[in-house]
């Protein structure tokens, strides 16, 4: 049964892969799951059709016969408990590796979205200037912690796993705003994550997906 995800239709980053679908693409490629991509537009996201698969009204989404998930943490963990290649077999590692990846989603990625918000959605708000170096400096301590842990390690946790997969997809969110650059471990890590084949085919599927020249499952 090949799963298939749901993505923007048109995505607002413009192709650079920072939404979302972009994390499960990743996974799919690193277990080689074959998967096919429907597009859905804004207003669809937040209809019922969509919001029965998706309580949020978001992408991505993930199908595979009766069962339907979101979420792309469980995504991703889904993935890597049915697929090898992406956990390690000794439990206790396997089990750090899950602690990476809640700590992608819990810990490190909400400081990263918080400047999103404050740019993007309150960028125009007459308090925004003086809020933005307070949200800034929160991902400043926030990474500089993770880049004292992972030291001059090449993975957070020996060999690779799900756990840098979600780690890598949400600190590649902090790029633009340039503090990732500031701590060079951990840009270098990114920069590993992204020269992983599987990341490379995933990139560049959502490119072609972005630009049309993907095939799109019906919808
Ligand atoms: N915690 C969710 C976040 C999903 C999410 O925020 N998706 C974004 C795209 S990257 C979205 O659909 N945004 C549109 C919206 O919230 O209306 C996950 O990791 O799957």
């Amino acid at each position: 049964m090949t799963p298939t995800i749901t993505a923007f239709e048109q995505s607002p980053d413009g192709g650079k892969g920072l939404a979302r679908d972009t994390r499960v693409r990743w996974a799919l490629e690193e277990v080689g799951q074959a998967y096919q991509v429907r597009p859905v537009s804004f207003r669809a996201l937040k209809e019922p059709a969509h919001l029965a698969l998706h309580p949020f009204g978001q992408i991505p989404t993930y199908q595979e016969g009766e069962l339907e998930l979101f979420e792309t943490g469980a995504i991703v963990f889904h993935l890597a408990e049915r697929h090898g290649g992406l956990l390690p077999l000794d439990a206790n590692a396997r089990a750090r590796a899950i602690t990476w990846m809640f700590a992608a989603v819990n810990t490190v990625e909400p400081p990263i979205l918080e400047l999103v918000t404050s740019k993007f959605l309150e960028g125009d708000k007459p308090w925004a200037k003086e809020r933005l170096p307070l949200v800034e400096d929160r991902i400043r301590s926030r990474l500089s912690q993770l880049s004292a842990r992972l030291g001059a390690a090449d993975w957070l946790d020996a060999a690779f796993s799900a756990g840098d997969l979600m780690m890598v997809s949400v600190l590649l969110r902090s790029r633009p705003s340039g503090i990732l650059d500031e701590l060079p471990n951990l840009a270098a890590y990114v920069a590993r994550g992204e020269a992983r084949p599987a990341y490379q085919r995933a990139f560049a599927a959502q490119l072609a997906f972005f630009k049309g020249e993907a095939p799109a499952a019906a919808p």
